[in-house]
């Protein structure tokens, strides 16, 4: 055995001599599968009274050939540095590697549009968690577990009771239980459904709204809000037209829909010759929903609304496909 480690001492200085690579020779003999490695490891096979010296000598021939290749490493380094500075001077006189300007995704720009334009209609802004409690996602949303509407919302569930939020309603009913009305704010975020098609993707953004107040708020009121909102996004020639629908958290209930943005309302292939667009979903809060925020549901009524800003991003861009905003290609992006 002390043969065998005298001849691969031998054999690593001299490949190291004729310029084999250190980091190389350090796997050959010291790493894992190592050959050095592998005479320490039949040490058990020697007789008990030749363990210690043997042991000994391993050892320093491990050690010496550590030293070597550090050494063999720095050396190395310095050369190839020295061989840098000899070699050709940077040349100063280059042009530059230019820089891209950068621009606002054209889904952050039609959120902040749609967020500033409810600012000036004197709504705020409110935030929260995109990682919920099924309770604030569903169930103070009027939606408990066997509701046929978690089919529709359909999400990634992180464990237990514990997922990410379809819509951004939680936000509102989080803002209930920390201050009573008036409210009057809009909760732009990222959603997420378990859904992945042409026209949906498994992220998505909204920004919904909530207006409450003790007393009564009318219908007329989300009428006259909502349209105003359309006009100040898509312009103050388009009309709007709410149709009776259904949510579980909103009672009356209504989609609205904005003269299509392409035609004026003639009729076309965006608007499938109907001349409108569906643009969003409002309704009078559920008393239900009141309730489990924590408000009198005798005393206080409002309006909420939702509206999807991929959607509306496309409709004001004129853009055919939805993945292309996430394809992150400059040239789509540098059209916006
Ligand atoms: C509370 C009470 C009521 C929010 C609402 C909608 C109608 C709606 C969709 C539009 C397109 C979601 O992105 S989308 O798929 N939303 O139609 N959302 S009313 O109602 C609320 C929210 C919170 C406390």
């Amino acid at each position: 055995m002390e043969e065998k480690l005298r001849a691969l001492s031998a054999a690593a200085k001299k490949s190291l001599e004729n310029g084999a690579n250190p980091e190389e020779l350090k796997v050959k003999y010291l790493g894992k599968k190592g050959e050095l490695t592998a005479v320490l490891a039949d040490m058990g096979k020697l007789p008990p009274d030749q363990r210690k010296a043997v042991g000994a000598l391993v050892n320093s021939v491990k050690a010496e050939l550590e030293a070597l290749l550090v050494e063999a490493a720095k050396n190395a380094e310095d050369a190839k540095l020295e061989a840098e500075l000899k070699g050709p001077k940077l040349d100063v006189t280059l042009p530059g590697r230019s820089i891209r300007p950068g621009r606002r995704h054209p889904v952050a720009q039609t959120l902040e549009d749609i967020v500033a334009a409810f600012g000036k209609l004197g709504f705020e802004v409110a935030q929260g968690p995109e990682i919920e409690l099924d309770w604030y996602n569903f169930e103070a949303l009027n939606v408990p577990a066997d509701h046929p509407a978690r089919d529709m919302q359909d999400t990634f569930y992180v464990g237990g009771n514990v997922l990410l939020r379809t819509h951004t309603s939680p936000v509102q009913v989080r803002l209930m239980q920390k201050q009573p009305p008036p409210i009057r704010h809009v909760m732009p975020g990222r959603v997420y459904r378990k859904d992945s098609d042409l026209t949906h993707t498994p992220m998505f953004h909204q920004v919904e709204g909530l207006y409450v107040e003790k007393g009564t708020v009318s219908f007329a009121e989300l009428k006259g809000t909502l349209d105003a909102f359309a006009k100040a996004f898509f312009g103050s020639s388009v009309k709007t037209r709410f149709r009776p629908s259904f949510f579980p958290f909103t009672e009356p209930s209504a989609e609205v829909d904005v003269s299509c943005t392409m035609c004026g309302g003639a009729g076309c292939r965006v608007c499938k010759q109907t001349g409108w667009l569906e643009v969003l979903g409002s309704g009078m809060v559920h008393p239900n929903v009141f309730t489990h925020a924590g408000y009198d549901a005798g005393t206080v009524t409002g309006f909420a609304f939702g509206m999807g800003v991929e959607r509306l991003a496309m409709l004001r861009f004129g853009v055919g496909d939805l993945r292309s905003f996430f394809e992150n290609d400059y040239r789509f992006l540098e059209q916006f």
